[in-house]
């Protein structure tokens, strides 16, 4: 049975105390440390969860029998870890982006009195994961395996980020700057690795399977699904209810080498060619809409459905493929699958 976000968020609660116990040893102002505890609470909690609750699924999986209440504690301590990380990035990434909402609620850097605070907010976010990772593996063989599997996933994430953002200069509109191969380099480091490979590759360090061959498969298959996932999130972007969504795209008028602007160029014609130079990456309404109404007349939802459903077929391949003799499974990789395929939101 997949773990549920009720039993999830019951763990969070242990882990703020844990942060206030190591900041009151400082002798934090109490205000201070009602703020920190704000940021955790607000921007920790309140999402899908789906990559920290996979490590504890993952971890069920390849252990194959139901988690003690110190596993479950322990698996789920990694889980919000990587919530930590997200919380770190999505705060960080809502300021370079100048989004509006995240998860329904204002962006934290506009939330009243934050503001730019909200970077050094980010900066203590990351910190809380090491902080965890100290108190409670410490004494692990593997500490030294888990702290540098974070500290490369975040610059893996961050390379992601620079090329995303140096590709979507804001004064600078230069369709040809765009390629579906530089979009490839963007999300696969930008969201892949931190968002689907390193779930699966702190539940084998915990599982004690993380051996060569196992990290191997379980990157060729979860950088694509990835990969996948970010196809997804931009095709949401301008196609999904924001209501649904829970943010606002900020895609086209940020002028983002994403998926569906580079399918665009593949086939438009001269005419709306030069829409797409008139119109993307200005901060307007009224140019917004009419990119959109050249991705509606390229069909672009219908395009990202034939996309969708040739990907997922490819990834089922792969996984069927999955040697599974170093204790990993392929029903983790299924799991994962099942989660995203023809995600709404
Ligand atoms: C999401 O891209 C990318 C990240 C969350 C990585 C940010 C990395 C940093 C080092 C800050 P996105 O902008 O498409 O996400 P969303 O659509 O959720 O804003
Ligand atoms: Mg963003
Ligand atoms: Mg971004
Ligand atoms: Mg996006």
């Amino acid at each position: 049975m997949p773990t549920t976000l009720k039993e999830f968020e019951a763990i969070f609660p242990q882990l703020v105390e844990d942060l206030s116990e190591h900041c009151r040893q400082y002798g934090l102002p109490k205000n201070i440390l009602e703020l920190y505890q704000q940021s955790l609470n607000h921007n920790t909690v309140g999402g899908k969860c789906n990559r920290g609750m996979s490590v504890v699924d993952t971890s069920t999986l390849l252990l194959s029998h139901p988690l003690s209440r110190d596993e479950y504690f322990r698996a789920a301590t990694l889980g919000w870890m990587i919530e930590l990380l997200q919380a770190f990035f999505l705060v960080s990434d809502d300021i370079m982006d100048g989004s509006k909402t995240r998860r329904g609620s204002p962006c934290w850097y506009l939330m009243p009195r934050v503001g730019m605070i909200a970077i050094n907010d980010a900066f203590m976010l990351e910190s809380s994961i090491y902080i965890l990772l100290k108190k409670y593996f410490r004494q692990e063989e593997n500490y030294v395996d888990l702290l540098e599997l974070f500290h490369e996933v975040t610059f893996q994430t961050e390379l992601g980020q620079a090329c995303d953002l140096l590709t979507a200069p804001e004064d600078h509109v230069d369709l040809d700057n765009f390629s579906l191969e530089k979009y490839s380099f963007i999300v696969i480091f930008k969201t892949a690795y931190y968002s689907f490979y390193l779930p699966v590759a702190l539940a084998l360090h915990f599982c004690g399977l993380a051996t060569p061959l196992n990290l191997r498969q379980a990157r060729a298959i979860l950088i694509p699904m990835g990969e996948y996932f970010q196809v997804q999130d931009d095709y949401l972007d301008a196609y999904a209810d924001p209501a649904t969504l829970g943010k606002i795209g900020t895609d086209i008028q940020d002028n983002k080498c994403s998926w569906l602007v580079n399918q665009a160029l593949r086939r438009a014609d001269a005419s709306q060619r030069a829409v797409l130079q008139a119109c993307y990456g200005r901060k307007d309404k009224d140019a917004e809409a009419r990119v959109k109404a050249v991705f509606a007349e390229l069909h672009l939802d219908s395009v990202y459905q034939q996309y969708e459903e040739q990907r997922v077929a490819e990834i089922r391949g792969m996984i069927d493929a999955v040697d599974e003799s170093q204790g990993l499974k392929k029903e983790v990789f299924e799991e994962f699958l099942r989660k995203i395929y023809k995600r709404s939101k």
